[in-house]
């Protein structure tokens, strides 16, 4: 039988961790015959409603849970982890200001950086989900200096598939058809979908769909907009699908993409000339923990223009919590 996978869950008793842990017990992640225990961090006041979690999570009977830890505490729930979910993160409060979101989410990731630090597997893999995304993972990694940096990405995933459902309704090919989307940049906003290289069936998408007013006035807006038409909608965030996007970016982690491009959010190398250290959606393959970037797309005036927005965004949350950091 094969020896168990520990996996933290933050948030746990939130929205996105309850469309998420129950997805993981089922082998969505890793597959059926893989037994997992999950270790479910949340704040003290949520223990109760954690353990309503936790008694459904029993009542599916699993056959791949092989266990649960609940805990308050960062060092228990990241004790000999390989792989982590971090969700949980201080929301915008009424009144509050970017500055105060960063900093109070500063001090979230700085603390569960040095928890992992101390406690989590070297090969850990931990894919930080809670806003701000980016600088929380950046924080985090940094917080954590006996890990290695490969061992953090952000979430990125969720846009990208936004992207690809939105591509595939327009040029009516299979959403699974399209490869060599890129999604670059942070998870806001100013993230800047890319479709110059994806391909469907052999063919450019851009060629199938051929009209790149669209592509401006319609497409580029419409995803970076998307987590807000969902509240609108919905009354609520985005879960269910932030936490299949969750599970689709873990999963093509450490298991592998199989050649095919995914957008990951992951500390930069320097190319792009993104500064080292950013956590920044690239184009990368994936294969058993490792990640390779697709290096050298050309760039045209356009995507200059979006690559810079969404860099110096990120390159001003990174100055704004600069002296947070030791
Ligand atoms: P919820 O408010 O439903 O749940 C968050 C949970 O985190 C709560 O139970 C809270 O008690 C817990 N929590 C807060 N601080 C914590 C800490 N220091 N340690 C442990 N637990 C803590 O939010 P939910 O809808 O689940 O969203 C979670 C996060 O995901 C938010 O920050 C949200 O903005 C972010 N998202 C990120 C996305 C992405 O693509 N990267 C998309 C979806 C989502 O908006």
């Amino acid at each position: 039988a094969k020896s168990p996978v520990r996996i933290a869950v933050t948030g746990a008793a939130g929205q996105i961790a309850y469309a998420l842990v129950f997805r993981i017990a089922s082998g969505a992640l890793l597959g059926p015959d893989q037994p997992v225990i999950l270790h479910l961090l949340d704040l003290p006041p949520m223990q109760g409603a954690l353990k309503g979690v936790m008694m459904e999570l029993e009542d599916c009977a699993f056959p791949a849970l092989a266990g649960m830890v609940a805990t308050d505490d960062p060092k228990t729930a990241f004790k000999d982890i390989d792989i982590g979910f971090l969700v949980g993160a201080r929301p915008r409060g009424k009144g509050m200001e970017r500055k105060d979101l960063l900093g109070a989410n500063a001090e979230i990731f700085t603390v569960q950086g040095r928890a992992l630090n101390e406690a989590a597997k070297r090969t850990a893999r931990i894919l930080v989900v809670g806003n701000p995304a980016n600088t929380n993972a950046h924080i985090a990694m940094k917080s954590a200096p006996d890990l290695s940096p490969d061992c953090f990405s952000a979430m990125i995933r969720l846009d990208h598939n936004r992207a690809a459902s939105m591509l595939a309704g327009k040029a009516g090919v299979a959403v699974d058809a399209i490869e060599k989307l890129v999604v670059w940049g942070n998870h806001s906003p100013t993230m800047y979908p890319d479709y110059r290289f994806a391909e469907a069936n052999g063919r450019k998408l851009a060629e199938i769909i051929g009209d790149e007013a669209w592509n401006r006035d319609v497409f580029i807006p419409t995803v970076g907009k998307r987590g807000a038409a969902v509240i609108e909608a919905r009354g609520a965030s985005s879960a269910a699908s932030a936490a299949n996007a969750a599970i689709d970016q873990v999963r093509d982690w450490v298991v592998g993409s199989h050649g095919r491009w995914v957008s990951m959010a992951v500390a930069s190398d320097g190319s792009y000339g993104i500064p080292e250290g950013i956590m920044f959606g690239v184009p990368v393959t994936t294969e058993a923990g490792t990640v390779t970037r697709i290096p050298d797309l050309a760039m045209d005036e356009f995507a200059r223009e979006r690559f810079a927005l969404t860099l110096n965004e990120l390159k001003e949350e990174r100055d704004a919590v600069a002296h947070l950091l030791g």
